[in-house]
């Protein structure tokens, strides 16, 4: 059975509408937003609501107001390793923290009233809890490690990673609350807050697991302060509560949304759909993208980095830039953006993920600071954008895109040229072997770590697919080289996947030199979770990244690819955890309709992942969100082959 309810976009907006029509499908979580108390949210209330003998006392009331939803669970799955039980759940993710329990949760959206903060959120079962395990104990997380070319993971912990000592709730529980908060995120300047919920919760005293398929979530809110600075208000409203509302587990709030907005003057220019960023010099090059797109439909427009440096203001050239991206998206409606050309023509981000003693390692260069547009992502004003407190009042930073997008690591024009041919190629003509999928695996250097385990999870979304394989399993010294991969990738596959260790100059064990061997007829979408083979911030160096020099390739190599930009991450025994888990939620964006733009499906591959960033420790979630990287352009779709199967519902 295909696995559609592993949390993806269309699948949590089938649930909302499942449940406003009563039905509930079996096997997977639901939602419910209890009617009573959000007919009470529709108006400020005190917090002791039509108390009147206080108000006839004078009493002040409170000016807060509860949001509560429900959460139903399917029964969880126990599986039995030699000394611990690894507990999941259908559409649950996994709360990983070294050395506690491995423990399920789901992610709860709650889109707040507008103007409004958490104040508190508090938990209980909504059924009876269930005992469901006595004197076992819970499968422990694991160190995460990355994936460094050759070199196997120093002994020891890594730097930022300590060990988890869990803190134990009433009863001697653990998690130590049936919900936590996990951060508050802005879409289009509407506030989301997100928590983690856990259905299942340990004592470690006796062994005993409880599991409650119910959890009812009171959120009470109160009035924020005024924002420092305006919130995004976007040209098209529509294209907001479109991603909005199966986003979020109370869509019916947009209802105050939209009463509380003010008309807008009817813009003074057109809409536009897709906006090239590149210089004077690589413009031209780009020209045949504009025409293609334009015969598309899409209402097309490129700004120059020499424009833009002088019309926008901005500390330097990537803050200028960002608000030339957020001019267009609040005054002319812009959907996706190309940032044509590599960081010395249009500059990177560099975002701050503690990591190391020496402060590069810390710093990856990151796009996603051009697609998420809310609030400046540098509150403090110092060197260090992306940290977690960088954020509207000292919270995170803004990770919830209203923007689709891509970079083209190109250089000269005919290095932009031979990006737009590809690109163009890929749109215009049907690949030849369009189910033809290469997997290319290698051992991890962690134990019998197996990189070709982290591809287990995807195989059942490509039943219809003519899948090739090199893999390393079981052996755990490498079965296949250079030579092997150039063979196969000269087959024309149309999709490839690597799961194993890279480098800035090292990708499925080719190097640059090799790249020259290639002659794939049709160009391939890419996507790799080993380590650093998209570091376009490479430009002291020559030739680019293996990465960037696979989507400049004249011809032939890759019309796009999705690579790291710094580590990769995955877990000694779950190998697909971390990086993997972006990947299954990337191809799981791409299964949810017929034909999805590569940049809108690493956008809500990303969102799904939310709930897991983290705001201290070692990161490797959100080392994974700000580093994961499309190379390409943001609008060129793709399609997996798939079983015949009902039409998903589109969110946008
Ligand atoms: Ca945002
Ligand atoms: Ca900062
Ligand atoms: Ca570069």
């Amino acid at each position: 059975m295909r696995s559609r309810t592993r949390g993806g976009h269309g699948c949590r907006q089938n649930e909302a509408v499942a449940h406003r029509a009563g039905l509930l499908r079996p096997g997977s979580f639901a939602v419910r937003c209890c009617a009573a108390a959000l007919a009470c949210a529709g108006a400020a209330v005190a917090s002791a609501a039509g108390n009147d003998a206080d108000r006839a006392a004078g009493a002040v009331a409170a000016p807060t107001r509860t949001l509560s939803t429900s959460y139903d669970f399917a029964a969880p799955h126990l599986e039995r390793r030699a000394r611990s039980v690894t507990i999941s759940i259908p559409g649950c993710d996994t709360r990983l923290r070294t050395d506690a329990p491995a423990v399920p949760f789901r992610t709860a959206r709650i889109l707040l009233p507008p103007g409004c903060r958490v104040e508190r959120v508090e938990a209980r079962p909504g059924a009876e809890t269930r005992l469901l395990q006595e004197s076992w104990k819970p499968d422990r997380s694991r160190t995460p490690l990355p994936h460094p070319h050759a070199a196997a993971p120093a002994a020891g912990r890594p730097a930022g990673d300590s060990a988890h000592t869990p803190e134990l709730g009433s009863g001697g529980l653990y998690p130590f609350q049936q919900v936590e908060p996990a951060s508050v995120h802005r879409l289009a300047g509407c506030d989301i807050a997100l928590f983690r919920v856990f259905p299942v919760r340990y004592a470690p005293a006796d062994g005993r697991f409880f599991f409650s398929p119910r959890v009812d979530v009171t959120v009470t809110v109160a009035p924020a302060a005024q924002p420092a600075e305006p919130r995004l208000a976007p040209r098209r409203w529509e294209d907001v509560e479109n991603r909005i509302a199966p986003f979020v587990d109370n869509p019916d709030m947009l209802e105050e949304y939209r009463a509380a907005r003010q008309e807008l003057a009817p813009p003074a220019r057109p809409a536009v759909d897709y906006l090239i960023v590149t210089t004077e010099s690589l413009a031209p090059s780009y020209q045949a993208l504009a025409d293609r797109k334009t015969r598309a439909g899409l209402a097309v427009t490129t700004e120059t980095m020499e424009s833009i440096m002088t019309r926008f203001p901005g500390r330097d050239a990537a803050e200028k830039l960002r608000n030339c991206i957020r001019h267009a998206y609040t005054e002319r409606g812009i959907r996706y953006v190309l940032l044509g050309g590599d960081v010395a023509a249009v500059p990177c981000r560099y975002a701050h993920v503690p990591r190391g003693p020496a402060a590069r390692d810390s710093r990856l260069p990151c796009d996603l600071y051009f697609a998420c547009l809310d609030g400046s992502w540098n509150r403090d004003g110092d060197d260090r954008w992306g940290e977690t407190t960088d954020g509207e009042g000292g919270g995170d930073v803004d990770l919830l895109a209203e923007i689709d997008i891509g970079r083209a690591p190109v250089d000269t024009p005919a290095e932009a040229a031979a990006f737009v041919e590809k690109t163009i190629r890929h749109e215009d003509r049907e690949h030849r072997d369009a189910g033809a999928v290469l997997l290319l695996a290698s051992c991890l250097e962690q134990g019998t770590a197996q990189g070709g385990a982290m591809f287990d999870p995807l195989l059942p979304h490509l039943d219809e697919c003519a899948v090739r394989r090199l893999d390393d399993r079981p052996h755990t010294s490498p079965q296949w080289g250079a030579i092997d991969a150039i063979r196969e990738l000269n087959r024309s596959p149309r999709l490839v996947l690597y799961s194993g260790h890279g480098d800035r100059e090292e990708l499925m064990r080719l190097s640059a030199g090799d790249l020259e061997s290639l002659s794939n007829r049709d160009p391939f979408l890419l996507y790799s979770v080993g380590c650093n083979p998209g570091q376009f911030d490479n430009d002291a160096f020559s030739p680019d990244s293996i990465g960037e020099e696979l989507v400049k390739h004249p011809r032939v190599g890759a019309f796009a690819a999705i690579l790291n930009v710094r580590w990769g991450w995955y877990d000694a025994r779950q190998e697909w955890k971390y990086s993997g888990e972006f990947q299954i939620k990337f191809f799981e964006q791409l299964l949810a309709e017929s034909r999805v733009d590569l940049g809108t499906a690493c956008r809500r591959s990303r969102h799904e992942m939310l709930g897991q960033v983290e705001a201290g420790g070692i990161m490797p979630y959100r080392w994974c969100y700000y580093g994961i990287t499309l190379f390409g352009d943001p609008h060129a779709a793709f399609e997996i082959p798939r079983l015949a199967q009902e039409p998903a519902t589109s969110p946008e």
